[in-house]
């Protein structure tokens, strides 16, 4: 599939983006700049990179715990992430909500989730209103083959399917749960299969390659603005990193299964394929990666120089109404 030079120059500039992002956030909490914990998604950059490509602020999409790169891929500022992530009154929560809770909807992002499984029926719901409105936006749920075993991500599923809403469910199978293997938490050896129980088409799709994402998600796209319905995408793929920043993974994988991963890492591979093919010039590769290099930077010193949430503001914007001690009962 071919795809315009423009959406080439941007897949790699936000699989880069991403992957810095999240090299810098994991360094910056090793040594205690962020607030609570981090899920960083490095090694999973072409599944949201290569389906958000296809998709206008108009579009949403519902995020997991595990969301910065969905964020990134939809647009939402790097700066306001960062300095979210390290509680500062310049984020996107004002720095109340931190990596879990990062939401843009100028952006089409309804927002990071702390509960495993909840994206589904988010993105079934943005959908079920583009459907009531008539318009011709999709949502697209993105979770994790932990997440596929929640009772709702099924319900959510066979009501997408019996109202056609148009809808993907992006499954990011990193093959763990915290540190539970997939194959023995799931019974089946592909999570697409169980898409023929909801009558959708289930595709399993090289999560680790931005083009074969970008070309199944194209298809799901396209049947779903087309009315024709919700596609289940299985994106194989693997985080580099622990769970969480202070997790151990070697408790649980082997180092040669990591390594056999990494060779497999989306952003040399698109490298090879862009210059082999002539797509990108080794120039202009450079010259987004410094690019790049320095946004991050400037959003890790912007967080860093950005204050604290003032103390008169730590009942505002809060589902609590209980005695604030500074302004009293309201
Ligand atoms: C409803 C719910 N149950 C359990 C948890 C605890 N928890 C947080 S992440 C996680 C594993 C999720 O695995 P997966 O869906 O594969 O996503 P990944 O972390 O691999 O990206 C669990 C069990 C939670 N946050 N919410
Ligand atoms: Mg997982």
């Amino acid at each position: 599939m071919q795809i315009p030079k423009e959406k080439l120059h941007w897949i790699y500039e936000t699989m880069y983006r991403i992957r810095r992002f999240e090299e810098r956030l994991l360094e910056e909490t090793l040594k205690g700049n962020a607030m609570g914990v981090a899920h960083t998604s490095d090694g999973e950059e072409a599944g949201p990179t290569g389906i958000c490509a296809h998709l206008t602020d108009q579009d949403w999409i519902a995020s997991t715990h595990r969301g910065h790169g969905h964020c990134i891929a939809k647009g939402v500022e790097t700066k306001r992430m960062m300095a979210e992530i390290f509680g500062r009154y310049t984020g996107m929560c004002k720095g109340k909500g931190g990596s879990m809770h990062i939401a843009d909807f100028s952006k089409g992002m309804l927002g990071a989730n702390g509960i495993v499984g909840a994206s589904v029926p988010l993105a079934v719901g943005a959908a079920l209103s583009a459907q009531y409105f008539g318009r011709d936006t999709v949502g697209v749920a993105f979770f994790g083959d932990g997440a596929s075993n929640q009772g709702v991500v099924h319900e959510s599923m066979n009501l997408a399917a019996i109202w056609r809403l148009p809808v993907i469910f992006a499954c990011e199978n990193n093959h763990y749960a915290e540190s539970t293997p997939v194959e023995y938490a799931v019974a089946v050896a592909d999570i697409a299969d169980r898409a023929s129980g909801y009558g959708i088409p289930g595709v399993v799709v090289d999560g680790m390659d931005v083009f074969a994402v970008y070309e199944a998600a194209a298809e799901a796209i396209r049947r779903a603005r087309a009315g024709e319905g919700p596609t289940l995408l299985e994106l194989k793929t693997y985080r580099y990193h622990g769970h969480y920043h202070a997790d151990e993974p070697h408790k649980y994988r082997l180092p040669e299964e990591e390594e056999l991963w990494r060779k497999r890492d989306p952003i040399p591979n698109f490298e090879r394929r862009a210059l082999q093919q002539k797509l990108m010039s080794a120039e202009e590769l450079e010259s987004t990666r410094i690019r790049i290099e320095k946004e991050i930077e400037d959003a890790v010193k912007f967080a860093l120089e950005s204050p604290l949430p003032p103390v008169d503001e730590l009942y505002t914007d809060v589902y609590v109404n209980y005695p604030n001690p500074v302004q009293g009962v309201r």
